[in-house]
């Protein structure tokens, strides 16, 4: 939970929510959401569960855990397997669609249609189906796209994006976020937030950041070229390291304006989980808190907002925290 300052509770049944995990992804490409969702309640329970399930009674008692979970989570203790995960595994329609939900710029719902079209493998998408430029990519590059980089190359990367932002703007701040700056061993894409101290010179930045990187042939690939969100501007792309033996890599630049630094650094830094524990500790303070701001006074009927509130000054991560009455937690102990 997002109170707690400890380090990381360890987690006494990982057999068990490593197979939980593998079931609520197959929901989540055959668009069974609730059914997803309800697996990843489950395994949250059982993460912050302080000792090896030994009941299925103990299963049961857990938060979200109904009788049919409670049966699979005893089976899994007891035997180490569980028969419906070797079931998906045997079946051809499940694993073409967790191959292709795989594809970057592709849902539950392409990869079903592609499925219907008689599709099976990447190569099948290649030659016949019909795809978006995203996907385009995302099949190019499908196994690169894939593989998670060693943080080391993530730092390699961040260096890249710094360099080139530092020669555009003397004072610009661009650093990599997300579970790079958790401290992770290894980083899905990297995530530089770029921003400048006196408050106005982010603004010419994105479009030149781009254009050099693009020039220098470092950015090999566009997903999206910018996505405007109030104040903030997101790339999303492709880039690749200079020299042989480099894989391409996913990479995030956001641009944010000085006075939205504190919270972009601490909704970029994540984890996602981490941010939705924030937020609903949020909800319980008449709160709110986004990549731009944190509020106050928020008025809210059901799911509803009747008063927005207002901002307060968070130059800083520590005053998000602050702000929020909880102690500060460092971004490697930001993973729940
Ligand atoms: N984020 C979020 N909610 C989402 C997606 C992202 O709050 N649905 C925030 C928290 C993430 C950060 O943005 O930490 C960066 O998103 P990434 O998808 O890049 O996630 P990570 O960097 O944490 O992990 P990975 O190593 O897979 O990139
Ligand atoms: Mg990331
Ligand atoms: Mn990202």
């Amino acid at each position: 939970c997002a109170q707690s300052s400890k380090n990381p509770k360890p987690n006494f049944n990982t057999n068990i929510t490593d197979m939980l995990e593998e079931m609520a992804k197959t929901y989540e490409s055959t668009n069974d959401k609730w059914r997803a969702f309800g697996y990843q309640k489950a395994i949250k329970a059982i993460r912050n569960y302080p000792k090896p399930i030994t009941s299925w009674e103990e299963a049961k008692s857990l938060p979200g855990v109904g009788g049919r979970l409670a049966d699979k989570i005893w089976e899994i203790a007891q035997s180490g397997e569980l028969r419906k995960l070797k079931e998906f595994e045997s079946c051809e329609m499940t694993q073409v669609l967790k191959l292709f939900t795989n594809v970057w710029g592709a849902g539950p719902q392409t990869a079903l249609a592609w499925y219907q079209q008689g599709l099976r493998t990447i190569d099948d998408l290649k030659q016949k189906a019909h795809l978006t430029s995203q996907q385009k990519v995302g099949v190019r590059l499908y196994d690169e796209l894939l593989d998670r980089m060693p943080r080391e190359e993530a730092g390699e990367i961040e260096k890249v994006v710094r360099e080139a932002a530092e020669s555009i703007q003397e004072g610009i701040i661009a650093q990599a976020c997300g579970s790079y700056r958790r401290g992770k061993a290894t980083c899905g894409d990297v995530d530089v937030l770029v921003t400048h101290p006196d408050g106005k010179s982010h603004k010419g930045i994105f479009v030149k950041l781009i254009t050099k990187l693009k020039e220098s042939g470092f950015l090999t690939d566009d997903l999206v070229s910018v996505e405007q969100t109030g104040n903030q501007k997101k790339y999303l792309g492709v880039c690749k390291l200079e020299g042989p033996n480099r894989k391409h890599r996913r990479l995030d630049i956001i641009v944010v304006p000085y006075s939205e630094y504190g919270c972009a650094l601490v909704y970029f830094t994540g984890s996602a989980h981490f941010n939705r524990s924030l937020r609903h500790l949020c909800k319980t303070q008449n709160m709110s808190l986004n990549e731009h701001a944190l509020k106050i006074g928020v008025v809210r009927k059901g799911a509803d907002k009747i008063y927005e509130g207002t901002i307060v000054q968070t130059p800083t991560e520590e005053s998000v925290f602050e702000a929020l009455k909880i102690p500060y937690r460092p971004p490697e102990e930001r993973d729940h």
